[in-house]
């Protein structure tokens, strides 16, 4: 059975929702850093479907996510030897384990989720789910006992509050969970929409045009780049309030090439948009071409389906164990 190497002592979970192909923007923001940190953290990265149902998913599209970002993560460059890559709704302890922390949240401070707020205000008729998600992600997190949950600074609060409710409980009922750090993601790193460059680029949005995913195929790809809304300035320079457009063109050429602002002005100066539009396109499909030939061979193969279920069986155990540890705290019947 696998295991993290003995001279890794920190760890880590972080995970994605399979609410769409992933995109330009979660792959930089997101997975880039997972393979950074996989050396130095035993890392837990998830599936976050449980969270993804949050709001409404087609059943057949969802499903179909749900292994592709599996077979992504590992063509992306997450090693599924370092890490453990796992599917959240395969082990049932993270749902009931949430549960025993719902009956020791208080409400109150539940209501004051910022994200709850934005998100429930966009569609009226939401569910339940979507308020005590942060419950849920409080149980990923304590049922592993990690020392550190890499987030966005939007998530900040979850994790915030996910501390809250473990110093809580262990004041209660005695030591049952380890408390964890947040770690705090790099800014500047936040691609947004080619179409819309005040929004974020996402999984979930409508307009297809403003949105690279990983999948998609290598003409729409060149398309998308070429068609990015820009300024009429006419000069490659980083500006992210007067120059949003080319800001994030920016952007995307430093996390992909390494090279710095400052190198990518100075490489097109005097040039026009266009030639630094076909730059930004041959940068992007270099890389998500080789992600997408390594993707292929992964997808169907035997292997995945034998590292997922051993991994379900890895993560199930060590949640179980807490699962058991907290009803035999709370008095529950075991
Ligand atoms: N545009 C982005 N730029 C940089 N990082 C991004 N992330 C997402 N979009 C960008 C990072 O990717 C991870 C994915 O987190 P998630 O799937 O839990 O949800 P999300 O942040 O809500 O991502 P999406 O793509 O916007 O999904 P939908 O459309 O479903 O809401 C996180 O680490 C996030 O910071």
């Amino acid at each position: 059975m696998k295991e993290f190497s003995a001279n890794i002592t920190k760890s880590i979970l972080t995970g994605i929702q399979p609410s769409g192909v992933i995109t330009l923007g979660n792959y930089i923001g997101a997975i880039k850093q997972m393979v950074r940190m996989q050396d130095e953290f035993k890392s837990y990265i998830f599936i976050a479907d449980m969270h993804a149902i949050t709001v409404p998913q087609d059943p057949t599209t969802l499903h179909e996510n749900i292994r592709s970002l599996v077979a992504l993560y590992i063509a992306c460059g997450i090693d599924p030897d370092k890490n453990i890559i796992f599917i959240q709704s395969e082990n049932e302890y993270h749902a009931n384990i949430s549960w025993l922390l719902e009956c020791n949240t208080p409400f109150g401070e539940l209501s004051r989720m910022t994200q709850f707020k934005d998100k429930s205000s966009k569609n009226a008729n939401f569910y339940a789910g979507l308020f005590t998600y942060p419950i849920l992600m409080a149980a990923d997190i304590l049922a592993y006992d990690v020392d550190y949950v890499p987030v966005g600074i939007d998530q900040k609060q979850h994790v915030e509050l996910t501390r809250n409710i473990a110093i809580k409980f262990n004041k209660k009922y005695g030591d049952t969970f380890k408390i964890p750090d947040v770690y705090i993601t790099k800014e500047g790193t936040k691609i947004m929409d080619l179409v819309n460059p005040l929004k974020k680029m996402s999984k979930s949005s409508e307009n297809p045009k403003g949105v690279i995913r990983i999948l998609d195929d290598i003409n729409s790809i060149r398309k998308k780049i070429m068609g990015a809304t820009t300024d009429s300035e006419c000069i490659v320079r980083f500006d992210p309030e007067a120059k949003p457009g080319i800001s994030n063109l920016i952007n995307i050429c430093v996390a992909l090439t390494g090279k710095s602002i400052s190198d990518i002005e100075t490489m097109f100066e005097g040039k026009n948009y266009g030639e630094f539009k076909r730059f930004v396109a041959d940068t992007v499909i270099e890389e998500i071409s080789a992600i997408q030939a390594r993707y292929q061979k992964i997808i169907n193969s035997q292997e995945l389906d034998k590292l997922l279920e051993e991994n379900a069986t890895i993560t199930r155990a060590i949640a179980q164990k807490k699962f058991m540890l907290m009803k035999e705290k709370m008095g529950l019947y075991k």
